[in-house]
């Protein structure tokens, strides 16, 4: 009973979110690079470029470039199985579409893995984690231009091929599934490199740039098996449960309905093919999707061993009487949840819908499951003694273990790790802050820029520690 032997405890980061030195040894501008900070209301503003006087939290980040030997020893302190970080593609195709690969940055994670292998800590790693080189974005406009696909699978086996002895488990992009809801655009920036014009379609850009991501998935992934058949290779998809708001059929079908729109992804990674619903939708909405004949094969040849998948919240919605054609949106849609509690950024806390989402999955797919992001972003409070009391943290954890593990014992769920997110401070992806953390570990350093960097064990440390030591049976 309980979690496997050889369950994955460790936590998640993401290069672009933590490593810094955004223009040192070789390294090019990503996306993210000219995304600048903003505050608890305002979201990150992208510049296409680097001006003067503007705050770009992640050319410093935590500097993990080069505190990475310090940070993974705190890690293997935990107790850490694995560590969940993403390759930067741009400190190694600096601009993309190079032919030969930067070795500086090859090296440099050559480097960390093997102090991550010293310890006895798996490396988990995601090859496109928001931080697509911007010339990519420049010159051929993102994931909206097929050429994208050719570029992203040179850059997947060049990792495979270095690294295949270093690492056996692998994501290609994270959260792929995010821009689906279009909102403000911002995911579809993040995810896809686009912006869009007003003139233009955003559904039908969305769902171009998701096929060839989809497409440039599959063939990394065959790649990937003929490199190593030993490698496991995932998708990584955002699961946000979409409730609906009252047990009234129109609410119900509209949940459904949504739930088709933001999670068909899975079952283009895992079955390698498109759900009935979404290709009616293009056809019924007259959207031109580029897919063709070789498309539908490679992703037959290219489905993945496990569904790597974050959890953070769950939605809820109802239908609109005057939209029964439903569109779904993203933000607009979603109205708040009476019976659940939520973050100080609105974020709705719902262990119950992590068990949920773990039994939606295994009925659906019958893969092995891999929850690689949870947690809880908060305001620490730094004391007089340096300590750091996050209860709060420990009690978000400790109720989404506590559903993890009836799903893995009552229900039958086939667990290979949890990887909490940042388990050591870093930028916020969505609103570009280092005040909102979410680590074991505390690092000095702010929204201003301010701080010296050092590192502190926060009480969910010693917490966390435990939850491992004893395979999560204290928590
Ligand atoms: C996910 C991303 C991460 C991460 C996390 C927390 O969507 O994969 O990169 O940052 O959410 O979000 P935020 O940083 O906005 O709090």
């Amino acid at each position: 009973m309980g979690f496997r032997k050889d369950f994955l405890w460790g936590g998640a980061v993401a290069a672009h979110q933590l490593e810094g030195a955004y223009d040192r040894d070789g390294k090019g501008l990503s996306i993210m690079d000219v995304v600048t900070g903003g505050d608890v209301n305002t979201r990150r503003r992208i510049t296409g470029e680097i001006l003067k006087g503007e705050n770009y939290p992640n050319h410093e980040a935590i500097d993990f470039y080069d505190y990475y030997k310090e940070d993974i020893r705190l890690f293997a302190e935990m107790g850490f199985k694995c560590f969940r970080t993403s390759i930067a593609w741009t400190r190694i195709f600096p601009n993309g579409d190079e032919e030969q690969p930067n070795e500086a940055g090859l090296k440099f994670y050559d480097d960390m893995f093997d102090e991550c292998l010293k310890y006895g800590i798996e490396p988990v790693i995601t090859l496109s984690h928001f931080e697509m080189p911007l010339h990519l974005v420049q010159e051929y406009g993102g994931w909206r231009n097929r050429k994208l696909i050719d570029f992203f699978v040179k850059f997947a086996v060049t990792c495979f091929e270095r690294y295949k002895d270093k690492v056996k488990y692998w994501m290609t992009f994270n959260e792929i599934n995010n821009q689906a809801d279009i909102g403000d655009g911002f995911m579809l920036y993040a995810n896809s490199g686009i912006i869009i014009k007003p003139e233009e379609n955003a559904e039908e850009l969305m769902y171009q740039a998701s096929h060839y991501e989809l497409v440039a998935s599959a063939e990394a992934i065959k790649a990937g098996h003929e490199i190593n058949p030993k490698f496991q290779i995932g998708c990584m998809i955002a699961m946000c449960p979409i409730y609906p708001a009252t047990c009234r059929p129109e609410d119900i079908l509209q949940a459904e309905k949504a739930m088709q729109k933001r999670y068909y992804y899975t079952d283009v990674h895992v079955k390698g093919e498109y759900p009935v619903n979404i290709l009616k939708y293009w056809e019924r909405k007259d959207l031109k999707i580029d897919v063709t004949e070789e498309d539908l094969a490679v992703l037959k040849q290219g489905c993945v061993d496990y569904i790597g998948f974050s959890y953070y919240m769950s939605f809820c919605t109802k239908a609109e009487p005057d939209n029964p054609e439903y569109d779904y949106r993203g933000e607009k849609d979603r109205i708040k949840n009476q019976y659940v509690k939520a973050s100080e950024w609105g974020w709705q806390i719902d262990p119950i819908g992590l068990r949920y989402s773990l039994n939606w999955f295994t009925d659906r797919y019958k893969v092995p499951l891999f929850i690689v992001e949870n947690g809880f972003g908060a305001y620490d409070t730094l004391e007089e003694d340096g300590s750091i009391h996050d209860p709060y943290r420990v009690e978000y954890l400790q109720h989404h273990i506590s559903e993890m593990k009836k799903a893995v014992e009552e229900d039958g769920v086939d667990l290979m790790g949890y990887t909490p997110w940042g388990c050591i401070d870093l930028v916020s992806a969505g609103t570009g802050e280092m005040d909102k953390r979410y680590g074991f570990i505390y690092v000095d350093k702010h929204n201003d820029g301010t701080g010296d960097l050092s590192r502190r064990k926060k009480d969910s440390f010693e917490w966390y520690k435990e939850v491992i030591s004893t395979n999560g049976e204290n928590i």
